[in-house]
């Protein structure tokens, strides 16, 4: 008989590789602290031990080169006898290997992430964020994910005040309330450009998609199909789709684009309605009340008074750049809601969370905090 193996330490890289501006690595085990202490300068010149829930910056340094500019921390972790560390390194798939190759050539244990969670994870929330936070696309994403991962929803769900259930009611709604945004920082929701032939629609998708990738014409009727790309819209990843002009179709094909724009329309999540601001002539009433939200292109044109009466829409520039952020903001706002997002805050992230604390809810209502109570306890009990 072999003595029990000791406890490995373990790296992965958490967030997906060659996206986004910057890339998360967990280190877990009896050395991690070691490792990172050994590899680590922090910037301050103070101590090298990270400390819990503070940041440190500085530079990964290995064999007196300097690997990469990092921040770290300690991973609060509720497992006993766990350390674990965390770097912040940039996210290039170059930089982000160089970083755990630094850990692996030292003694930690390369794993992927789903292999490093079934090893670290404490339960099931840190495994769902694992998991979310591969599809994670933007800064955003990453940040919210890895707050639910270190616990931050499982803390809220903790600190439920049973002993007064009718006090447990909207707390549980609140939480509800974070799930469009948590399920949306990884599973992208759609939204389709749509409105007359000429508005700028393709050239907003460019300006949005900060690529050209879209024909943009001044012919009337150029975009024949409905055409998708993954933008990020305020922190959100979003599936942007370009789509053909609403007018009397001139030909079959046009009536088929026509066909495809309005079935990507009814597919996405929200429509985002993109008018010729600085056309004189008003375009038809029944546009404007279909659409979730307006915007009024070419206002470097300057706006026509149809345009300035319209309410709540808002006034942009695909050619000039101009209105394009707060037009992000407004469409992420009208497809998650206003959460605000401080760091740490609790948030629902996927279906069977929502699912159990709805229930959690219904019991509550129905006058059975006990059963209420099961149901929460099992969004974070392992089992
Ligand atoms: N002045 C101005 N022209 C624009 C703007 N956006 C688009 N255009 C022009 O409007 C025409 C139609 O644009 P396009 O994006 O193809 O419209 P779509 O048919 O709605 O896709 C092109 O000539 C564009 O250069 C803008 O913000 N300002
Ligand atoms: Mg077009």
């Amino acid at each position: 008989m072999s003595a029990p193996r000791p406890t490995p330490t373990v790296a992965a890289i958490l967030t997906p590789i060659g996206q986004g501006g910057i890339a998360v690595l967990h280190v877990a085990g009896p050395r991690a602290f070691e490792l990172a202490a050994a590899l680590f300068r922090p910037k301050s010149g103070g101590a090298a031990a990270p400390d819990a829930r503070r940041l440190f910056y500085g530079h990964l340094v290995d064999g007196g080169e300097v690997v990469d500019e990092v921040l770290v921390r300690r991973v609060p972790a509720a497992g006993a006898g766990e350390d674990r560390v965390e770097v912040n390194c940039h996210g290039g798939l170059v930089a982000v290997q160089r970083v755990l190759e630094c850990f692996t050539r030292r003694g930690a244990e390369a794993v992927e992430p789903q292999a490093f969670v079934q090893r670290t994870a404490r339960g099931p929330i840190e495994a769902e964020a694992a998991e979310a936070l591969q599809h994670a696309a933007t800064p955003l994403g990453v940040e919210v994910l890895l707050d639910q991962l270190e616990g931050a929803l499982e803390r809220a769900l903790r600190a439920l005040p049973w002993e007064r259930p009718a006090d447990a009611a909207p707390a549980l709604r609140a939480l509800l309330a974070t799930e469009r945004l948590g399920r949306a920082l990884w599973q992208p929701l759609g939204v389709a450009l749509v409105g007359p032939v000429n508005a700028g629609k393709s050239s907003l998708f460019n300006a949005l998609a900060r690529e050209d990738r879209m024909i943009v014409s001044p012919t009337p009727g150029t975009t024949r199909d409905a055409v998708s790309a993954r933008v990020a819209l305020g922190g959100l990843p979003v599936r942007l789709t370009d789509t053909a002009g609403e007018r009397e179709p001139a030909s079959p094909i046009e009536r088929e684009a026509i066909r495809r724009a309005r079935a990507a329309a009814a597919e996405a999540d929200l429509a985002v309605l993109v008018l010729d601001g600085s056309s004189a002539q008003e375009p038809p009433k029944r546009l404007a009340d279909a659409a979730g939200l307006v915007a009024l292109n070419k206002c470097d044109l300057g706006l026509a008074p149809w345009a300035r009466a319209l309410p709540d829409a808002l006034a942009v520039s695909a050619m000039r750049g101009e209105g394009l952020d707060a037009l992000a903001g407004r469409i992420a706002a009208a497809l998650v809601g206003e959460a605000t997002r401080e760091p740490g805050r609790a948030v629902v992230f996927t279906e069977r969370q929502r699912r159990l604390l709805a229930e959690a809810l219904a019991r509550i209502e129905a006058g059975e905090p006990d059963a209420a109570r099961r149901a929460v306890e099992q969004v974070f009990r392992k089992g």
